[in-house]
């Protein structure tokens, strides 16, 4: 007996201690600091960084230098010094100029093309150098050389130089000041307002590090819906409180501007943008909010668009209104991001135009400090769109670009959908707008027109999940956006191998199965929910699973049948000459693209087409065969996904192991709801047979139509 429980007791410490997987919960996201598994290559790590110096004591400086010292101490298993020992080997953060420690190490050669928050790693023979024009910068170059030992990269001769090329990158939080988020899927918001300014969370410290490691510089804490609360004196406080925060690790603090503040706030009885009053209690409260954030970013405004209140209330347009605000924050130093995403009361011919038909004659007439900034695609984040027409069409005005994070319309908080790929395809979209290779991207960056201003914006998905985005991957697509504003021509390979190893395993086949699911889980979500360019017909209000028979909105663009407009003849939605012409909003190269419904690439077919049923499009298929395929090859993909994570438990820590297990079972389960649902409801209309060999809907049309989720997360409130 005492053998036995010996031998049981030897064998539970043998596989305790070949097993490396200790239990993780995801909190830490990609910033995990575990030692480095491969031997020979910590051993070379320990001999290059005997100590790690950063020269300055500033707070961001101490950001800098405890983010090195706890990284290092993880990674190589052993405390390291922070002493400057000449003779040794080692590490010296410092920025150009100011710095001792780096000035006789490096060239003016060295440092060509250095701008403001990049930074240089160089190796000499004796020391890593890592350099900045500023803190900033510096603080980027830590955490950019922390992630080269998570990858397990070669520090020796290093060179390398970064800049970011967008200049402003933020993230928008969707959060209610009542702790709600709108479409948020990960839980309430992580702002408590309620105990704010003085009970600091440990997560506000650990988002703004999380920002800082990605490149973020920027956050709009409150929804696009605003509260004019937030103006609140008490408010401002609370607000001053997480940029605090927050300004150690160079992340500015935004707030959304509701238009008609100085009504509800300030008891004016009007909010006309071009009234005196109305212009000086924006002043006024400008100068309010910079004395308590002296660095305060600016305002977001989403104004007369859903209800919300805008210049237009007054017969004014919308520079009128955004200039007015950013004179306010001019003399601080503040800017406005101005949205574009309008659309009004009145019923449009087709909502895609609206916005295009608003804005261009306002090209020119912004003030310096003003950004517009535009939607990825015309309609709404859509699981696919063609780029948004603004794009190529508002030269003299600084555009940024507006992705989703959140998976509204992309599987909520359930599905794992890798969105690097579609925000690189609308990065890569050319729109011609100065000739050819006139990308999305290109125009963002806003260098080729001079622009002073430039930034990007990604919808958080982040909440109080103790992973903060409820599904572990959606931090790959939190990671993704960080890396893309960064540099919106990183290759999507690059973004997921890295995250993949360092949020999760350097196990080679673990690596390839995450990489493989995270690339090509959006091609099969866009399959099985909206192939071919079909959109919005995804449940009312919550927007939560499949119902393209949704009719009976009190607005007809809110009802999936104003998109789809499927018939006995066909289906899809003719955006050409002979419909609603929206693709005269674009060059005439992009559209000789899609103008034609035979040669029209089959992801926006039914976004500019409507076509007959039996007609062969573009694949040799008829229209209705290439439906019926598209939508279940997205939904056996799923299973496919499954199945390849099951082959990777051994690499993977159990707990986060079972949780993206379940949510790839409920991806399968609801990819399949998608394809009967949609396909049930179409084959109402088209009244073909689903083709053979392909499997038929499981339950009738009228079930799919029976289902409802009055609870379904993320829906608004109305303030
Ligand atoms: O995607 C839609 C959402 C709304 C959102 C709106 C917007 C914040 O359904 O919830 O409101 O867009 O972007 O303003």
């Amino acid at each position: 007996m005492d053998m036995i429980l010996k031998k049981h007791h030897l064998i539970l410490i043998a596989s305790f201690t070949c097993c490396q997987l200790l239990a993780d919960d995801g909190y830490r996201l990609w910033l995990r600091y575990d030692r480095i598994e491969n031997e020979s290559i910590r051993a070379d790590y320990m001999e290059a960084i005997r100590f790690v110096y950063v020269d300055g004591e500033s707070p961001m400086m101490a950001v800098a230098r405890k983010e090195l010292a706890m990284g290092l101490s993880g990674l190589l298993g052993q405390t390291i010094s922070q002493k400057p020992a000449d003779a040794d080997r080692g590490v010296y953060l410092g920025i150009v100029g100011k710095s001792g420690y780096i000035e006789p190490f490096i060239s003016p050669g060295n440092l060509k093309g250095l701008r403001s928050e990049g930074f240089l790693i160089k190796a000499t023979s004796d020391r890593t150098i890592i350099a900045a024009l500023d803190e900033q910068g510096l603080l980027y170059g830590a955490f950019h050389f922390l992630k080269l030992l998570q990858l397990n990269k070669s520090i020796a001769g290093i060179s390398t130089l970064e800049n970011p090329r967008i200049q402003h990158r933020i993230l928008n939080h969707w959060d209610n000041l009542d702790g709600t988020v709108e479409r948020g899927y990960a839980g309430f918001s992580i702002w408590n307002w309620h105990q704010l300014p003085t009970y600091i969370d440990q997560r506000y410290i650990d988002y703004a590090r999380a920002n800082a490691s990605i490149g973020i510089n920027g956050t709009v804490v409150t929804n696009v819906n605003a509260n004019a609360l937030i103006f609140r004196a008490d408010y401002v406080e609370k607000a001053a409180a997480l940029a605090d925060v927050f300004r150690p690790y160079g992340i500015k603090l935004y707030l959304t501007a509701r238009f008609s503040a100085p009504m509800e706030l300030g008891g004016l009885s009007t909010a006309d943008p071009e009234d005196e009053a109305v212009k000086s209690w924006w002043q006024q409260k400008a100068a309010e909010i910079y004395k308590a954030i002296p660095d305060f970013g600016g305002f977001l405004v989403k104004a007369n668009s859903e209800g919300q209140p805008g210049p237009q209330d007054y017969g004014r347009d919308h520079a009128s209104g955004a200039n007015m605000l950013a004179d306010a924050v001019a003399p601080f130093g503040g800017i406005v991001m101005w949205r574009a995403f309008v659309y009004s009361e009145e019923t449009p011919e087709d909502r895609a135009l609206q916005a295009y038909n608003e804005f261009v004659p306002l090209d020119g007439s912004f003030h310096p400090n003003v950004m517009i900034q535009v939607k990825n695609g015309p309609i709404d984040f859509q699981p696919r769109e063609p780029v948004h027409p603004l794009f190529g069409a508002m030269p003299k005005t600084p555009l940024m670009l507006e992705l989703q994070i959140t998976k509204e319309y992309l599987g909520q908080g359930t599905h794992v959908v890798g969105l690097a790929i579609m925000f690189r395809e609308t990065l890569d979209t050319d729109t011609f707008r100065d000739g050819k290779g006139t990308t999305v991207a290109k125009v963002v960056e806003g260098t080729e027109k001079g622009h002073q201003l430039s930034g990007i914006a990604g919808v958080a998905n982040i909440g109080t999940a103790r992973n903060w985005t409820g599904n572990h991957f959606g931090q790959a697509d939190w990671y993704a956006f960080g890396q893309l504003a960064w540099d919106p021509g990183v290759s999507v390979e690059t973004i997921y191998t890295d995250w993949a190893q360092i949020t999760f395993t350097h196990e080679p086949k673990a690596v390839q199965v995450i990489v493989n699911l995270l690339t090509r889980s959006y091609e099969a979500c866009v399959n099985y929910m909206t192939p071919l360019g079909l959109h919005h017909i995804m449940g009312a209000g919550h927007h939560y699973g499949p119902a393209p028979w949704v009719d009976s909105q009190s607005r007809p663009d809110w009802n999936s049948v104003y998109y789809h407009k499927a018939d006995d003849r066909g289906i899809g939605f003719d955006r050409t000459g002979t419909g609603s012409n929206a693709l005269l909003q674009y060059s005439p190269e992009f559209r000789a693209q899609y103008e034609d419904a035979l040669s029209c690439p089959p992801e926006f077919l039914l976004w500019f087409h409507h076509v007959g049923w039996e007609t062969v499009i573009s694949t040799g298929n008829t229209l209705w065969d290439e439906l019926c395929i598209r939508y279940h090859k997205g939904a056996g993909e799923v299973a496919a996904f499954r199945q390849q994570w099951q082959g990777i438990e051994s690499s993977i820590d159990s707990e986060r192991f079972k949780e993206v297990l379940m949510h790839l079972s409920i991806q399968e389960m609801e990819a399949k709801w998608w394809r009967d649902a949609c396909l049930s409801y179409f084959q109402s209309f088209s009244r073909m047979e689903i083709p053979n060999g392909l499997e038929q809907p499981e339950h009738s049309l009228d079930y799919y139509k029976s289902l409802s989720f009055p609870y379904a997360p993320g829906i608004r409130p109305r303030w």
